[in-house]
């Protein structure tokens, strides 16, 4: 059975109403991203970061599932290939879909986390700084995200898929974070034949096989169905 592996970002949520990092242009209530979703934002600010995420979460909760969300479950669904998607995005708006296996490598809105004891349970909707830890009562919780210098998630899992990959697919990302940016080069140094779905070329656009240019609701859809009619 074929495996495929899809990394999706930003722009697979797009049309669901969530906004982009470059569309937002990086930029809120006037920090950039880069100096929001950092560590050393949290320890300066927690509130201002608490406040980004439970804006963000709240975002997510409001938001539904698109049609090229929709197009991955069924593909995984159809049980003809064996499909992994690995998405930067927090939302879950894959999972209210239908997918199963989704990896979250840059974390969860859904998730919390105690900084101090590394407890984790289901996120409220809104979270302060001041808010104990469920498990060990000190104020450290923390949404559980992967932030610009730390560590992402289940990347020995994820490089293992990529290196056993047939097909490695990238749907509404840009390329500019690492080490997602480079899963192309590693999936076709493994031989994998490797695919772009995206609403412009990506920063990482020479590295692919082929490239699709759209809205992720059309295109999405439209390879999924040329995939299961084939
Ligand atoms: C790490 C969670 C060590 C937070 C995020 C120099 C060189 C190489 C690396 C670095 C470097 N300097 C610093 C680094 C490391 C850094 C990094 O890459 N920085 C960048 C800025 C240079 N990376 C890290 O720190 C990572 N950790 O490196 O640890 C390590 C390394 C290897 C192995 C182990 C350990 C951690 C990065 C994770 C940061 N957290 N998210 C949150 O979400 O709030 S990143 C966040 O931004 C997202 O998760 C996502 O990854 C990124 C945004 O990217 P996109 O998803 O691509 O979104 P974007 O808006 O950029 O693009 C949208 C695209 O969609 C566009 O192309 C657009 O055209 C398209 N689109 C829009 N609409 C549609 C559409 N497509 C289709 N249809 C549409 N309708």
């Amino acid at each position: 059975m074929e495996k495929i592996v899809i990394l999706t970002g930003a722009g697979i949520s797009a049309e669901s109403g969530l906004r982009t990092f470059r569309d937002a242009g990086g930029l809120w209530e006037g920090y950039r991203i880069e100096e929001v979703a950092t560590p050393e934002a949290f320890a300066r600010d927690p509130a201002l970061v608490h406040d980004f995420y439970n804006m963000r979460r709240a975002a997510a909760a409001a938001a539904r599932p698109n049609a090229a969300h929709a197009a991955l479950a069924r593909l995984e669904a159809a049980g003809r290939h064996e499909v992994l998607i690995v998405t930067q995005n927090v939302d879950d708006l894959h999972e209210r879909a239908g997918s199963v296996h989704v990896i979250h490598m840059h974390g969860s809105l859904a998730g919390a986390l105690c900084a101090a004891c590394g407890y984790r349970w289901a996120a409220p909707a809104v979270m302060a700084p001041q808010d104990p830890c469920p498990a060990c009562a000190r104020p450290a919780t923390r949404p559980d995200i992967v932030w610009f210098g730390e560590m992402p998630y289940q990347m020995d899992r994820i490089w293992q898929a990529l290196r056993q990959a047939d097909l490695f697919v990238s749907i509404g990302t840009s390329g500019n974070v690492y080490p997602a940016a480079a899963f192309v080069q590693d999936a076709a140094r493994a031989g994998a034949r490797t695919l772009e779905l995206n609403l412009e070329p990506s920063l990482g656009a020479r590295d692919f096989d082929e490239a699709r240019i759209g809205p992720a609701s059309r295109i999405v859809p439209d390879w999924v169905d040329t995939l299961l009619r084939a």
